[in-house]
């Protein structure tokens, strides 16, 4: 019998959940932002290792903001946490333990294994010291795993000691499959971290972007991307003097979708002003973010 299941990625926002996701795939999918509480939806990554099939489903950080499009993005990573076989928390080096065991309360004894996250920030000494400090909960935890995508470092560690808690069942997805997502809902997550990098304060917070046409050509695919903002003045702003900023967020978007789709893109972007947006149920529903 071959192992298979399902692996909840969690943590605060900006743990590298996402990063871990395309580092353990091989291959950009997700949204990968310096800045906080990037990720919105559930997304579902297929890793094959030694037989085992491995679903990972990247969620968004966990945190305790009231707005609507937060407490969808919670609802989503609880979950992903409600839904798997297993769960891996992830804690940067550096966090204090009080995530950790915030989490501990939330995830009411569900297995998890404990991924110290971004350990090339810090010496081994103090990489030893937080180990140490996370040892106290070691009857909480299955193993701990430390990791640096940064650096390469835990990668096989880390996939087998999943593989070695999976439970046996036969592959849920072919094993050729790489995601479950459609090619639109990953051109619009790279599409938004292309925002996430040019424009700064509430903007990549209240805006999202909607594949409008995909047209597929034999040398070139012609995508037609509508990027949607809360108010005029962030239309402004995304548009940029002279459509100098909206260039430079397409030019790093189509880069990105380049790389991922192994084709020559060319992209077309247009700004939409929709007010309250993120307010709205109605809106946030139309655009994806279906509550249950
Ligand atoms: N130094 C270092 N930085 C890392 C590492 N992994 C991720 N990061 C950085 O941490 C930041 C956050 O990464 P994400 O993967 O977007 O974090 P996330 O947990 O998905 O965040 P949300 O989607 O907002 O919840 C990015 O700037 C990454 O480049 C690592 O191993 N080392
Ligand atoms: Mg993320």
């Amino acid at each position: 019998m071959s192992k298979a299941g399902f692996v909840a990625v969690v943590g605060r926002p900006n743990a590298g959940k996402s990063t871990l996701l395309n580092w353990l795939l091989g291959e950009k999918i997700a949204l990968v932002s310096h800045k906080a509480q990037a990720t919105r939806k559930r997304l579902y990554a297929i890793v094959m290792h030694k037989d085992a099939q491995i679903i990972f489903i990247d969620t968004p950080g966990l945190h305790q903001k009231e707005q609507l499009l937060n407490k969808f993005m919670l609802e989503e990573a609880l979950k992903a946490i409600g839904d798997c076989d297993l769960i891996l928390f992830l804690a940067p080096v550096n966090d204090p333990i009080t995530h950790y065991e915030k989490f501990l309360e939330l995830s009411k004894g569900k297995k998890h294994i404990l991924v110290l996250t971004k350990i090339d920030l810090v010496s081994k000494e103090k990489l030893l010291q937080k180990i140490a400090e996370y040892q106290k909960f070691q009857d909480k935890f299955l193993e701990l795993v430390p990791i640096s995508v940064k650096k390469n470092i835990g990668k096989e560690e880390l996939l087998d000691t999943i593989v070695k808690y999976l439970p046996e069942h036969p592959y849920y997805y072919d094993p050729e499959l790489l995601t479950t997502e459609n090619v639109r809902d990953i051109y619009k997550e790279l599409i938004r971290e292309a925002i996430f990098k040019n424009v700064s304060d509430e903007i990549p917070y209240e805006s999202d972007v909607v594949i409008e046409k995909i047209e597929e050509g034999e040398k070139l695919d012609k995508v037609y991307a509508m990027i949607i903002v809360e108010k005029p003045s962030q239309k402004g702003i995304i548009i940029g003097k002279k459509g100098e900023t909206i260039k430079r967020i397409g030019k790093d978007a189509r880069k990105l979708l380049e790389q991922f789709s192994q084709k020559k893109i060319y992209l077309e972007l247009f700004v939409v002003v929709k007010k309250g947006w993120t307010k709205s149920k109605k809106e946030l529903e139309s655009l994806g973010y279906i509550f249950s």
